[in-house]
């Protein structure tokens, strides 16, 4: 039987790291032999270690452009290219690993022949805010490895629901860890000086309904009708029904979902005339996400259905994504669904 992790302590005490609650975790869990706390634990590492470049970048002449454009055909950062180097190399190390995809390449890199476990990740997060100092991260999910069609790569072409592991680090004026091994959602915090995640914010909730929204409202004249009508909607005056909600862009995956996660309203990154099938990657940014917000009690979609139900075709897939309060993410698909 496959590993997985039990639920965590309820009341977890003072000064509790992410390693001996994924440890404490994983110990008497059903076919358990440590793997699956091995391989988050070595996530963990590679996002300590990428926190470290992160925060000496500007001394270390690390920012800036390589020049290169990744698969996306976007211009490649050089903390983008450490950053996936950094985390290929200890997913490699760990032998917990059998592949990887990332955002940076172009296709899936196998890691150990003997590895239970595929990892997804976007390894720099909101790239284009790095050279100026705002809130970046890493976001990831971890799958089964399993062949279809003798193909281990295949595996990663599954829908979201597989997913058994999920996460992402914001490097913000803290660095944050927040995790949903399939039992809720936790927040660690990292402490620099000590170098490890400590339990920072047990049991995240993301609010039925929050009164704040977030999207690129420069993108106005290329969404279709129905999202241009939920956005005049919701910053209307309406004091019954809680309008106008306040508006807030960071332009960062992490930065924007960490904020709506924890205090509840909506990020929206609709489907537009620029990316008619949306701007955000389904494996490494919109599944991991929305597997953490339903695990918080929130809801992701891509306007109308459930983002983990969705079945990727490929390893870059791009889609719409509508995180959020389940009241807010229900109220954009009515608008949606309203011009069908
Ligand atoms: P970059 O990595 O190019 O900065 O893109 C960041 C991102 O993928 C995601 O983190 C943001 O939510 C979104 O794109 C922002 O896109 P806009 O700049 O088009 O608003």
């Amino acid at each position: 039987m496959s590993e997985s992790l039990v639920p965590f302590p309820a009341v977890p005490g003072v000064g509790t790291t992410l390693e001996a609650l994924i440890t404490a975790g994983t110990r008497g869990a059903p076919g358990a032999t440590g793997e699956f706390a091995s391989l988050i634990n070595s996530i963990a590492l590679a996002v300590r270690i990428i926190h470290n470049r992160v925060r000496a970048a500007g001394l270390a002449g690390m920012l800036g452009y390589t020049g290169e454009t990744n698969v996306q055909g976007e211009e490649v950062q050089k903390l983008d290219v450490i950053a996936n180097d950094i985390l290929c190399a200890v997913l490699e190390k760990s032998g917990r690993c059998a592949m990887v995809a990332s955002e940076e390449l172009d296709e899936a890199r196998v890691t150990s022949e003997t590895g239970k476990y595929l990892v997804a990740f976007d390894p720099l997060d909101g790239s284009s805010n790095i050279d100026v100092n705002i809130s970046i991260g890493t976001i990831f999910c971890v799958l089964r490895a399993q062949s279809i069609s003798g193909h281990l790569a295949e595996g990663f072409i599954q829908p979201g629901t597989k997913i058994v592991a999920a996460g992402y680090s914001v490097y913000g004026s803290s660095t944050s860890l927040v995790l949903s091994t399939g039992h809720g959602v936790h927040g660690f915090t990292l402490d620099p000086g000590v170098g490890e995640f400590f339990l920072s914010h047990p049991n995240i909730r993301c609010p039925e309904r929050g009164n704040t929204y977030s999207i690129n409202e420069g993108n106005w004249a290329r969404w279709d009708d129905p999202v241009k009508k939920w956005a005049a909607w919701i910053k209307g005056e309406d004091k019954a029904l809680g309008l106008p909600y306040g508006h807030r862009y960071v332009g960062s995956l992490v930065a924007d979902a960490h904020r709506t996660l924890l205090k509840g309203g909506i990020f929206a990154y609709p489907a537009d005339k620029k990316s008619p099938g949306g701007k955000l990657r389904l494996l490494y940014e919109a599944n991991p996400m929305a597997f953490l917000f339903e695990q918080a009690g929130g809801a992701a979609t891509n306007g109308v259905d459930r983002i983990l139900d969705l079945i990727p075709k490929g390893l870059h897939d791009r889609t719409p994504l509508v995180i959020g309060s389940r009241h807010d993410v229900a109220t954009f698909r009515q608008f949606a669904l309203r011009e069908r």
